[in-house]
């Protein structure tokens, strides 16, 4: 997908409207997302009963405010992602651009040779054809209206864990064909990382045996937009010999951070400003947490050498963290304010059976969570489970204000890590976007397994 100058996804200017017309040229029904914008609900891209997804050949027209920042848009429909059907979404800022810096857009991915949905009943035990009527059924299945009852999810038949249920279940040993999992001992337990056993890692569609090379100037200024699309891997950012400063996390500015390395879960975007030290080339590579495995691009001065990267390093990245978190700081926060209502989360599932829960619900067998216009809402998450969740909330940006119960000023996001074995984050928003909305891990398994529920207001029509 290319915007009229030969752009990956869409550039907006300044002030530019969100006017798109969204035509489906695939044979699939499909449904887009505008990961991070905060439309009205019924823009959002996510297949309720009043939003279908689009029918091969149909369009559906879109038109709001965008708001400016490193957004990207995705398939909501089925494991369409992780057939790569995601591009960036950079709405311009006038300061920004009055900076005039080099703009450069990262965009990541997993890639496998493996259809998506034989990956899924990989990790299921399914057969792909039930997986992909799953798919299908829950995708354009609502929730039920404040009802408890079935807790049965769209797992029919299987044996679910109940939230917490996976805590201290050894890992060690078990593996199927194809997929991979990297036990990491903390405290004597072992956390799970990495569900799939990719074939190719990707940045800006490209694996580092023939990488992007971005000419850049001599002693250049430049803006990184990083953007995390892959469907289930986590990265840590690595600029090698540069140091750069994070100014905004999911769009949103930041109290600069300075580092060489910071982390990038699944569905988060960095920027990061970046002054070359001179000619050369410089790599800024995506190292794949709790591996070896790693992704990138060259950034080049004009007749600088480029030499080969291998795509395997020396050293074994760890679990992605919440280290840059504690240490981020909100540019434009929320003004305080006692929250009106308080929701809490526990995030539970895990490997055997593979199946992942919200408050031991599986989506669309879900409760609601009911909020009202005007008030502040705070969700507390609590992660149970031996693996990290990387939690999207739709339709509202969010600041974190506190992560493993310390409080913090924290970054206005759209998407923020819960790690595992009792790992806390809180959030805070005002309820000003009246509609149903989705909440659920980023995870593209996880979510495809249970891990989604809805934020409703009272009122709308279900
Ligand atoms: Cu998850």
């Amino acid at each position: 997908m290319t915007d009229q100058a030969g752009r990956p996804g869409l550039t907006l200017a300044p002030g530019e409207q969100f006017r798109v017309k969204l035509l489906n040229r695939t044979a699939d029904h499909t449904i887009i997302h505008w990961h991070g914008q905060l439309p009205p609900w019924t823009q959002d891209g996510f297949p309720w009963p009043q939003t279908p997804p689009l029918a091969p050949a149909a369009t559906r027209a879109y038109d709001y405010v965008p708001i400016p920042g490193t957004y990207w848009m995705h398939s909501h429909q089925g494991l369409q992602e992780q057939s790569l059907m995601t591009a960036p979404l950079i709405v311009q800022d006038a300061a920004v651009l009055a900076e005039g810096r080099q703009e450069v857009v990262v965009m990541l991915h997993d890639f496998s040779f493996t259809a998506p949905d034989a990956l899924l009943a990989g990790l299921t035990g399914q057969t792909p054809s039930a997986i992909h009527a799953m798919a299908r059924s829950t995708e354009n299945a609502a929730p039920a209206p404040m009802t408890v009852g079935n807790r049965m999810g769209p797992m029919q038949g299987m044996a679910h864990t109940a939230a917490g249920k996976g805590m201290g279940m050894s890992m060690s040993g078990m593996s199927m064909s194809g997929m991979s999992m990297s036990g990491m001992s903390m405290s004597g337990m072992s956390m799970d990382l990495n569900d799939i056993n990719y074939d190719a890692f990707l940045a800006n569609d490209r694996t580092l045996h023939d990488p992007e090379t971005i000419q850049v100037e001599r002693s250049g200024r430049v803006r990184l937009r990083i953007i995390n699309a892959a469907s289930s891997s986590q990265f840590w950012i690595d600029l090698g010999a540069l140091t750069g400063r994070v100014v905004a996390v999911d769009g949103h500015p930041v109290v600069p951070v300075v580092g060489r390395r910071f982390p990038l879960a699944i569905a988060q975007r960095l920027d990061i400003v970046v002054d070359l030290p001179g000619a050369g080339a410089f790599p800024v590579l995506a190292r794949l947490e709790g591996s070896r495995r790693r992704t990138g691009v060259v950034l080049a001065t004009p007749g600088s050498r480029v030499v080969r990267i291998q795509d395997t390093g020396l050293d074994q990245m760890l679990p992605v963290d919440n280290s840059l978190e504690t240490r981020l700081v909100a540019r434009a926060p929320l003004a305080a304010r006692k929250p009106d209502l308080v929701h809490r989360i526990v995030l539970g599932g895990g490997m055997k059976p593979y199946s992942w829960s919200l408050n031991g619900e599986f989506w669309p067998n879900i409760t609601p969570l009911m909020l009202r216009k005007g008030q502040r809402v705070e969700i507390e998450m609590v992660n149970h489970s031996m693996m990290a969740h990387p939690m999207h909330l739709h339709g509202h940006a969010f600041p974190v204000v506190a992560v493993n119960g310390r409080p913090l000023n924290g970054a206005v996001r759209d998407t923020v890590l819960v790690t595992p074995m009792m790992g806390s984050v809180r959030i805070a928003f005002d309820a000003d976007n009246p509609g149903r909305w989705a909440l659920h891990c980023h995870n593209l398994y996880h979510m495809m397994t249970g891990m989604m529920t809805e934020v409703r207001y009272d009122g709308i029509e279900v």
